[in-house]
């Protein structure tokens, strides 16, 4: 199970409010310049650690390059993120240089914090790095071929194997996309790959890729993506939920038809790319089943968004495909 124990950042649905998820009133939570010399820090991932939380942030700098940086936070909702990015480590543990690239996610996997993020291998690829104590982190093979972004790991072996949700692209933004799963028996070598589901749906209609690590509820693997649509304006970014089976993890159980969030606030129409929410972790209190859902917005800043999981997982089942 992925689901936390610390008191996750947390606020009542508003008064009035019909929705699956709300936002956070105080969106957002991570300004564009809180890192020196920042362009935008936004798509970024958080776990719970030690009674605490930890993150790894895409910043963009002003030249408008990617790296990645650690962040610590004692409520989950103020973080203190490192001036310089993090340094990744070659097996032996010789530095080999700044974690470059973009859109992390981290994964608590047999006592190690995994991080899988978009890497540059001839073109956009999975990257993959592991630490066991959140300060020094060991680069991995990367997982796949390149094009491919948004690398997704289960938290647990299924099946006896590691498992990977992706979604193969281009070089560019990709007017396309589904969203695959692979398999691999120690985390280097994938392959026994299983197209898990594709773009469709008004809001989802270009592509889909995979969002937060999945989580694992009694009725199956909870995934949380993000769906996109083309307009005569541009590409739109909302949230969607989708229930896996718990064995077989590219049988789709249940699609959610709606949205579960779509870019409505001024800090997720506006900014470097507007009309873009892109949801990368949850943090799940196991005790409450209350979900706290970190996304950048905009390509600018990060936000954060509640559910109730048992609602969450109802509607996905009362709105299903
Ligand atoms: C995707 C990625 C994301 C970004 C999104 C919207 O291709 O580059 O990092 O949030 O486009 O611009």
């Amino acid at each position: 199970m992925n689901r936390q124990t610390s008191a996750i950042p947390w606020q009542e649905r508003p008064a009035g409010c019909t929705d699956v998820v709300w936002r956070y009133q105080s969106n957002p939570i991570i300004r564009r310049d809180q890192i020196p010399g920042a362009n935008s820090i936004f798509n970024s991932a958080v776990i719970a650690k030690d009674g605490r939380f930890v993150g790894v942030f895409r910043c963009d700098n002003r030249q408008m390059q990617s790296n990645l940086y650690l962040g610590r936070s004692g409520n989950g909702i103020d973080w203190d993120l490192e001036p310089q990015p993090l340094t990744l480590h070659d097996k032996e543990g010789r530095p080999i240089g700044p974690a470059c690239g973009y859109d992390p996610r981290v994964c608590l996997m047999e006592g190690k914090y995994y991080v899988t993020w978009c890497n540059a291998y001839h073109g956009p690829t999975i990257g993959v790095a592991y630490s066991e104590d959140f300060e020094t982190f060991y680069q991995l093979e990367n997982a796949f071929l390149p094009c491919n972004r948004n690398g997704v790991l289960f938290p647990r072996k299924i099946g006896g194997k590691y498992c990977m949700l992706s979604r193969p692209s281009d070089q560019g933004h990709t007017p396309f996309g589904d969203i695959f799963l692979s398999q691999s028996p120690d985390l280097e070598h994938w392959g026994y790959h299983r197209f898990v589901m594709g773009a469709g749906g008004g809001w989802s209609w270009t592509k889909i890729g995979p969002g937060p690590i999945p989580i694992e509820t009694k009725e199956g693997w909870l995934l949380i993506y993000h769906g996109v649509a083309t307009t005569c304006n541009g590409m739109i970014y909302s949230m969607g939920a989708a229930m896996l089976d718990l064995e077989k993890p590219w049988e789709v159980k249940y699609r959610c038809k709606p949205y579960i969030l779509h870019p409505t606030q001024t800090y997720e129409c506006v900014g470097d790319v507007p009309n873009v929410i892109f949801p990368c972790s949850t943090l799940c209190d196991a005790s409450t089943g209350r979900l706290a859902i970190y996304y950048g917005a905009a390509d600018t800043v990060v936000a954060l968004a509640f559910a109730q999981l048992d609602e969450l997982i109802a509607y996905v089942k009362e709105n299903s495909v």
